[in-house]
């Protein structure tokens, strides 16, 4: 997903290139008219959330689940301490369950908590969930927020399935209608999960941090714009945000909605937003920022934010005015509320300025003794080691999917990838059949790799890509 879930789904496999593609933009749940108009027709059933622990209960040691060893058999996958049949949807492996034990995000030392906690002292008062089960099921994760049936967000190649109703969140907002039901003012921290492309920003693991905020209906627009014109400090000298977004039929106003109350509210999202930006990036010297207009089923009108970064406009964040029936659905049809969702990963790349997303996963002492909590400091890098590439060719078939090929890569050669693009492709003219050579870059981030080595991960993969895909190889 990211890029993947939503451009690969709605994209031919063959006109695809991984590198050479025209904008860094990237798809998400936004993606325009793919939707539609789907109500929420769900309600929250208590007794369908799936373990969720209460916070005191984390800190005890060997008391969150979480921390077990995942396992799989033929029969059931076991992660977090609850075991779940496995059915024809299941397409989760062990090398991304094991990624739910790590819990980033909880160890005060790291970016990801570094950032996390900066970014919650910007809420002072909002109630911070950080201990939810990424196992959740596709009600959470889809129709409570009123993904359409046929949203290509769903599709096998962009989600880990653990059997065909339960799934690894791909991101916070499978949440939002439970915290709302419990609070006004919630934030969301927590691991998500999605089969996606391999690239220096992109991950099948990374973090997000969810944020809203309701408002009586009523009373909305006195309280907000009192609060906005009594904030003296909205403006910094070093960050520069662009916004000339509008409120149109393609990014629209909720028929349910009052026009000064949806207005108020989204003013108060980009306010918020805009203030944590500042917060984050208070000793930045120069920070370029722009609003631009997105999509996304649970949220109209809705926006992303963007930071210019290595040249590139680097999306951080996507938002919105709640969907009405995610409210009433919550038991509050008296209020109106925005809320947010942000990559952590992404603003520590530019904060700490890392230049690998795979190096938030290093255990590598190098790394984890870099940082200090409450404290944004440059990353060092650590020698850098050389590449080795090898490429690998085939002819393939309709079922071929370019994620599923990057998960086999994923799983066969693990974090030792930086890269994998396509160089090449072609189709015959005379049998119609399709050939693609993809270029696989490997390169350690902690070690100098060998030619032996990286031949015998390519041997392995070339036969797990044949017998997984049931491509020819060339
Ligand atoms: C969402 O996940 C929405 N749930 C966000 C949202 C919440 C919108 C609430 C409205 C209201 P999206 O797929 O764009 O949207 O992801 C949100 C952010 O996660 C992105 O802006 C980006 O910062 C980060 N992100 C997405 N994919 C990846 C990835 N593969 N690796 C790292 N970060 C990613
Ligand atoms: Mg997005």
């Amino acid at each position: 997903m990211a890029s993947g879930m939503f451009r690969a789904a709605t994209q031919q496999w063959s006109s695809r290139t991984l590198r050479a593609r025209p904008a860094p933009r990237i798809m998400n749940y936004g993606s325009a008219s793919l939707f539609g108009d789907l109500q929420c027709i769900t309600k929250l059933l208590a007794n369908e959330l799936i373990a969720f622990w209460e916070p005191d209960q984390l800190g005890q040691i060997g008391s969150n689940p979480l921390k077990e060893p995942p396992t799989i058999t033929k029969d059931s996958i076991t992660v977090g301490g609850k075991t779940y049949k496995v059915d024809q949807a299941t397409n989760v492996t062990t090398t991304i369950l094991e990624k739910t034990t790590r819990q980033l995000f909880q160890i005060p030392t790291h970016p990801i908590a570094i950032i996390k906690d900066l970014i919650a002292s910007t809420f002072p008062d909002f109630k911070h969930y950080q201990s939810f089960s990424p196992v959740v099921t596709t009600k959470q994760n889809f129709d409570d927020l009123c993904f359409a049936k046929d949203h290509p967000g769903r599709a096998a190649t962009d989600t880990y399935y653990i059997n065909e109703k339960i799934m690894l969140r791909t991101h916070t907002s499978a949440h939002q209608l439970q915290v709302l039901t419990e609070a006004d003012k919630v934030l969301v921290t927590a691991d998500v999960y999605r089969r996606d492309e391999i690239d220096a920003s992109h991950y099948p693991v990374f973090h997000q941090m969810e944020g809203a905020e309701l408002f009586d209906t009523k009373t909305a627009v006195d309280v907000i714009r009192k609060q906005i014109a009594t904030d003296t400090a909205q403006h910094s000298k070093s960050i520069h945000t662009t916004d000339i977004t509008v409120i149109t039929d393609k990014n629209p106003k909720q028929d349910c909605h009052d026009q000064a109350a949806m207005l108020a509210t989204a003013d108060h999202l980009k306010y918020s937003l805009n203030k944590m930006v500042r917060n984050l990036f208070s000793h930045e010297k120069n920070l370029t920022v722009r609003w631009i207009d997105a999509q996304f089923p649970f949220t109209s009108p809705s926006w992303e934010m963007e930071i210019l970064y290595k040249g590139k406009w680097l999306e951080v964040l996507g938002c919105g005015v709640i969907k009405q029936d995610i409210l009433n659905n919550a038991g509050k049809p008296d209020k109106i509320g925005w809320a947010f969702g942000l990559g952590l990963e992404r603003l520590a790349l530019v904060l700490f300025g890392i230049p690998d997303i795979r190096l938030f996963w290093s255990q590598d002492e190098r790394f984890l003794h870099q940082f200090e909590p409450s404290k944004i400091q440059k990353f060092k890098a650590f020698s850098k080691y050389p590449p080795c590439f090898k490429d690998i060719t085939f002819w393939s078939n309709e079922d071929f999917h370019e994620n599923n090929f990057c998960e086999v890569v994923r799983d066969v050669a693990g974090d030792i990838v930086e890269d994998v693009r396509m160089i090449d492709e072609f189709t015959h003219p005379k049998t119609k059949k399709c050939s693609v050579c993809y270029r696989i870059n490997y390169r350690s981030m902690d070690r100098n790799v060998t030619n032996v080595e990286i031949n015998e991960i390519q041997d392995r993969l070339r036969e797990e890509v044949v017998r997984r895909m049931k491509v020819e190889l060339r």
